[in-house]
Formats: structure tokens, C-alpha cells, sequence
């Protein structure tokens, strides 16, 4: 139903004067036309996400009796196990109580400002006391509830909470005839909303509740999404919801990849480029990104104004591997000092003509930029050998330039074309990472443009123009 955007622009007015009431509708049971609730959305949005706007970095855990087998969080249904042996791993499910807090002072120190558990995967394995899903951590397994555990734990290490929530479910029957079963479909659906009522009505504030697996009933239509996503937002309305119900909500969901969008957006990343759930540690070691691209991810996200979600798979026990503790624990010590250039960045990529992804400002031929207002933070991967490294495209020189980590001011000149910052030391001067962030400060937003100087690229001219 196309709606007149002068008739949007009344709605929003009228729900932004009292946006609770539209609240109160739903938990009364009039449930919102998709126009209006979009409406709802909008004018509340700004408010809802900014602690996500500003924080930049989540950890992500699959975590589950896939955990103990420790074949992959799909093996169920790509290995066609049987459920009886699926089951009887869940005696090998250990999780040790107090491993959530121990997952929650590790994110901290990484530097990350919340976190994403699954609470039930696609096996349909719920990890916390469900009265309608007896299939669960309390009734099976380490009989713990793990989500209770984990929410303290967020809330003890001052992190926001996020809960992982599948929609398609292996184990319920339901599910598997709802394409063609509407009793069951509607049967299903009604379960998938109790799970997530449950989930938001028995442990408190919660932050994020992530969708996932849409396949199977495919969209928002097939979900019932526009009454499930309202009714969820009735019981915790600061809550953010992902796009993987079918519908936009707040954020996008870029999986393995780092791809900007006008909407918010944040790329989920595992940490092995292979397996969300736990593997052993030795067979995936080699294949896990180190610190430094990690840190490079956040540089991209952040100047894309995304975020990064990047996974961990903790062993059966809830034992992060040592290798990743250690990573996290160099990419928080990085982020201590540096993190400037990273929390809070709001600018957005703008699409070079060949689809090539840059900032709205530059740096060196091989950084990574983020910039806030009048400041440009470069980071530099490749530590010039030569004493000198020239900065181009801008039109006027920066006040000051600085390293980031430890305020030491660098010199440089400037001839109209190129910023030459000079007299660098020898080896990078960044002790953690080896990435210095070199900050660029301007007495106001510089007008820039992407190898200004270079004729083939501006239409024959060399001449600067502000960036647009
Ligand atoms: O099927 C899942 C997969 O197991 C994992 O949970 C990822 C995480 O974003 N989501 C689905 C694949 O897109």
C-alpha cells in the first residue's frame, strides 16, 4: 500500500507527539498498519540507536550443543544426523557456570561495547529456562540457565545485551510443514513469538534481539513479522531489531563481508572465515583473522558508519580458545589508546566512480580513514621507510597533525597540492598492532578531493573542488 509521503510526513508528526501511545495500541491488540509502524520507527530511531551508533564493535557466540560436537553449527542438517545421537551430545554440552562472565570481562577488555548470544540456533535448542520449550540448557545438558548467566554477566561488565533468536527451528515439527500445514505454520509462528515474549519478559532490559534463519517462510509476509516485531517492541520499545524478519527495522546484516549502506548496518564476521560454531582450535588457528585485519574491519565499518559483530565459538565447556582471547586481548589494548578513530564515527563511504569504496576524505595511498567534523584520522598500516609520507587531495593544510596513541605532534609542510608530513621515525611507532592512527586536525570540515590533483580522474581538470 503506497502511501503519499505528505500523509507520512502527518503520521510522523502525530506519533512523535506521544510515540508510547502507539505502544499502549499494541499491547491492547491494535496492531499497527506496516505504514504506520514503519512511521513509529522513524521518529523513535535516532533515540533508539545511538548507543549503537557509538559503539562500533559487538562480539558475537554460537554456542550450543553443536558446541560439543564441534563440527559446525549446521552439521545437524548438512550431516543428516540422527536427533536421538544429536541429543545424546548434549551430555557432552558442559558449559561451566561462570563461563558467561568470563565471556563478558573478555569482550570488555576487548574493547567491544555488547554482545550477541544465540539463545537457540537452528537445532531449536533453547539455552535458558523455557516453560514452552522444554528442549533446553535447564532440562538437558549442564542444566543451567545459560541466557540468565549471560545477561548478568553483560550487565556486570557494563555491556549491552544482545540475544541471537532463530526463527527456523530443526526440532519443532511444526516448522517443517508450515509451508504447507497453515494450521501448523500459524501453530509455529505462535511458538517462535512465545520463545522471544519469553525471552524479553523474564531477564530484564534488553538491547538487541537478533533474527535469524529466514529461509523456508522466506519473508516478512511468511513470518508474520509485522506482528511480531510490533508486539516484541511493545514489551522492551528501546529495543533494536535486525532486518532478518523480512523487514528493515533497525539495521542491516552484511554477512563475511564489509559492505556500507545508507541504513545502518552491521557486519557480522566469523572469527575463522569458516565456522560459527566451535571447532578445535588447532584445526582452525590458521585460518583465523589476526589483529591487525580485525582492526582493519572496524576502520571500514566505521567509516562506512557500520558496525562490526565479529563471532566467537566457545568450546562445550564456554571456554573461549586461548588464541582468540589473545587476539581480542591485542585488539582491546590497540583500541584503548587509538580508539577515537573508531568509537562513534559517523561519516559515511562515498562511491568512487568505479565502485571503489572510500571516505569522504583521504590519506596516504595505503591508509585507513575515518573522520568526525575537522578531524581526519589516518591509519596506517605500512609504515613509511623513507622519513616522509605525503597526504593529497586536500585544499587547505590541517592546524596540526598528531600521532594518535601518544599525542606527539609530527611536522610537515604543505605546497598547495600535498601535505609532507616528515622527520617520521625509522620503524612504526605504534607498540601494540604496529597501526599508528595519524590524526589530521583542520581549523574547519577541509574541502577534499580524491586525487584532486590528477587529471585523468577529474575530467581533465587538476584543480580542487570540496568534496560534495
Ligand atoms: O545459518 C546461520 C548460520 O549458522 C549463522 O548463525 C549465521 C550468522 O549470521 N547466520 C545464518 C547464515 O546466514
Amino acid at each position: 500500500m503506497l502511501v503519499p509521503e505528505k500523509e507520512l510526513a502527518r503520521i510522523r508528526a502525530e506519533i512523535a507527539r506521544d510515540p508510547e501511545a502507539e505502544y499502549e495500541k499494541i499491547r491492547r491488540g491494535d496492531l499497527l498498519d506496516l505504514p504506520r509502524y514503519q512511521c513509529l520507527l522513524d521518529v523513535t530511531r535516532d533515540e533508539r540507536m545511538q548507543w549503537w551508533r557509538e559503539a562500533r564493535f559487538g562480539i558475537f557466540m554460537h554456542f550450543g550443543i553443536y558446541s560439543a560436537r564441534g563440527a559446525g553449527e549446521w552439521e545437524l542438517a548438512s550431516c543428516a544426523v540422527e536427533p536421538d545421537e544429536y541429543l545424546r551430545s548434549a551430555e557432552n554440552f558442559a558449559y561451566q557456570s561462570g563461563a558467561a562472565r568470563e565471556w563478558a570481562r573478555i569482550a570488555r577488555e576487548a574493547g567491544a561495547k555488547y554482545m550477541v548470544l544465540t539463545t537457540r540456533h537452528h537445532d531449536g535448542f533453547s539455552l535458558w529456562d523455557s516453560k514452552i520449550n522444554l528442549y533446553n540448557s535447564v532440562n538437558y545438558g549442564p542444566h543451567i540457565d545459560i541466557v540468565r548467566e549471560y545477561v548478568e554477566a553483560c550487565r556486570a561488565e557494563g555491556l549491552k545485551i544482545g540475544l541471537y533468536s532463530t526463527l527456523m527451528d530443526w526440532h519443532n515439527p511444526d516448522f517443517a510443514r508450515s509451508t504447507v500445514d497453515p494450521d501448523a505454520r500459524r501453530r509455529f509462528l505462535d511458538y517462535t513469538y512465545e520463545l522471544n515474549r519469553e525471552l524479553l519478559t523474564n531477564y530484564g532490559k534488553i538491547d538487541i534481539l537478533w533474527y535469524d534463519g529466514i529461509f523456508l517462510l522466506d519473508n516478512s509476509i511468511g513470518w508474520d513479522a509485522l506482528r511480531m516485531n510490533q508486539r516484541l517492541r511493545a514489551l522492551q520499545p528501546h529495543i533494536l531489531l535486525n532486518d532478518r524478519a523480512g523487514l528493515p527495522e533497525d539495521f542491516t546484516t552484511p554477512e563475511e563481508r564489509v559492505v556500507p549502506n545508507k541504513q545502518d548496518w552491521e557486519s557480522c564476521m566469523t572469527f575463522n572465515q569458516i565456522s560459527w560454531g566451535y571447532v578445535d582450535e588447532k584445526l582452525e588457528r590458521n585460518y583465523q583473522y589476526s589483529p591487525q585485519q580485525i582492526v582493519r574491519m572496524l576502520f571500514n565499518c566505521a567509516a562506512g558508519g557500520g558496525n562490526l559483530l565479529l563471532n566467537v565459538g566457545p568450546d562445550p565447556t564456554g571456554k573461549f580458545p586461548d588464541s582468540i582471547t589473545e587476539k581480542l586481548r591485542s585488539i582491546g589494548q590497540w583500541l584503548r589508546a587509538n580508539g577515537e578513530a573508531i568509537y562513534g564515527i559517523r561519516r559515511k563511504y562515498k562511491r568512487f566512480a568505479d565502485g571503489a569504496g572510500f571516505g569522504e576524505f583521504g590519506g596516504g595511498a595505503l591508509t585507513w580513514v575515518t573522520a568526525q567534523g575537522e578531524t581526519v584520522y589516518l591509519g596506517v598500516p605500512f609504515w613509511p621507510k623513507d622519513g616522509s609520507m605525503v597526504v593529497a587531495g586536500y585544499a587547505e593544510p590541517p592546524k596540526r597533525i598528531r600521532l594518535l596513541h601518544n599525542g606527539e605532534e609530527l611536522s610537515f609542510r604543505f605546497d598547495g597540492r600535498r601535505i609532507r608530513i616528515v622527520d617520521l621515525p625509522p620503524e612504526s611507532p605504534e607498540p601494540i598492532l604496529q597501526i599508528p592512527v595519524i590524526v589530521l586536525e583542520f581549523d574547519e570540515i577541509p574541502a577534499y578531493r580524491y586525487a584532486g590533483a590528477c587529471a585523468a580522474l577529474n575530467n581533465g581538470n587538476t584543480v580542487f573542488s570540496a568534496s560534495k
